[in-house]
């Protein structure tokens, strides 16, 4: 990790990385891209809070602080951020509300919390639309996704970039898990589990057998340890970085959805902006979301290689396992494909074709 990168991570409080890093016994991740562009001009000061759902240790909050440390280093401290992690200020459909009446600066939620402001953004909850990783920064890069974010003009909501939350794997404390059968419970019930705030994401665990829940990330922790859900899904970083293992016994990679975030701002705030600061901020945006993708990456595989370590037992699936999973939410497809628009899933399978090519 570079001077310039420690003397800042000074900045940001030993406290909270020794934390991250000691709680986690975190991986070597890249070092952040160096702090490149020239000073921007005095427009005048802003001081931005941004909240977001997960902890101080997940590539989301780091890459939050990045994101606010490129705005403090070109602007020479006329622009600052405050990240607020752990859903302290609320979950992302209730940040979502607070950035429309201008209580909030900004917000980092999984786009199925936003398909109610853009419903196309739904294309992202369809089960096993993107193959890799790949794909999905091809999709989340394309102008089909611009015109997802272009979308939110008026809402009160000004959608900055994606990034990657990332894939999705089952995670439950009752019983391994390796068949739609196995989610249903044959001879016992089916299992519960929490979903997000997403009539998509109930469908397909409605679909699989499961009792979805709908339920704010804040909430999820307790409710498993208190046995109100059995489950939940969430990328292997998010599992262990919330320390779901600690009320999860069982883990199954069902890759099923890939969840982008979208990086969130108040439309007031942004109105309030020079045009040479609304400019800075969109390249600190993709900057910051460019390394988000990588770290999450990296820290994904690290986690999951963690969570076994520390006693999750996880289930991969073979491709006639998988295969199981993907024919169980086909009327998932038959369901959403016409409200969110063929020609629009087509165009982003047609993408995620070609960046495997
Ligand atoms: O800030 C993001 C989180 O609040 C949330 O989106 C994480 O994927 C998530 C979930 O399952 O709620």
């Amino acid at each position: 990790m570079t001077a310039i990168w420690r003397s800042t991570l000074a900045l940001l409080g030993a406290t909270t990385l020794t934390f991250a890093m000691a709680h986690a016994q975190s991986p070597e991740l890249s070092d952040p891209p160096e702090i490149n562009g020239g000073l921007v001009g005095d427009h005048g000061s802003h001081t931005l809070r941004m909240g977001i759902g997960l902890a101080e240790n997940s590539p989301q909050f780091i890459s939050s602080q990045y994101f606010g440390e490129i705005l403090k280093q070109r602007t020479d401290g006329r622009i600052t951020v405050n990240v607020f992690p752990n859903s302290q200020l609320g979950d992302d459909v209730q940040m979502l509300e607070m950035l429309q009446t201008g209580t909030l600066d900004m917000t980092y939620p999984s786009s199925s919390a936003t398909t109610g402001y853009v419903e196309e953004l739904a294309a992202f909850d369809l089960p096993f639309l993107l193959p890799n990783r790949e794909a999905a920064v091809a999709v989340m890069q394309s102008d089909a996704a611009q015109g997802m974010l272009d979308a939110f003009e008026g809402t009160g909501l000004k959608a900055l970039t994606f990034s990657e939350n990332g894939y999705r794997q089952l995670s439950n404390s009752a019983r391994p898990v390796a068949s739609p059968d196995d989610v249903a419970g044959l001879d016992v019930r089916g299992l519960s589990v929490r979903t997000m705030e997403n009539p998509v994401h109930l469908a397909i665990w409605d679909a699989l057998g499961a009792n979805p829940t709908p339920m704010a990330f804040g909430e999820l922790f307790s409710a498993m340890e208190q046995g109100v859900v059995d489950g939940q899904e969430n990328p292997w970083s998010t599992i262990l970085s919330s320390n779901f293992n600690e009320v999860q016994n069982y883990g199954t990679e069902t890759r099923h959805v890939y969840t982008p975030f979208i990086m969130m701002l108040s439309e007031r705030t942004w109105d309030r902006m020079a045009p040479e600061y609304q400019e800075l901020v969109l390249e600190a945006a993709r900057q910051s979301a460019k390394y988000q993708i990588q770290l999450s990456a990296e820290y994904d595989d690290w986690s999951r290689d963690q969570l076994v370590e520390r006693g999750m037992e996880i289930t991969s699936l073979n491709n006639k396992q998988l295969a199981a999973f993907q024919d169980a939410v086909q009327p998932v497809y038959e369901e959403w494909a016409p409200r969110i628009g063929e020609d629009l899933i087509a165009e982003i399978q047609k993408i995620a074709e070609e960046s495997s090519n």
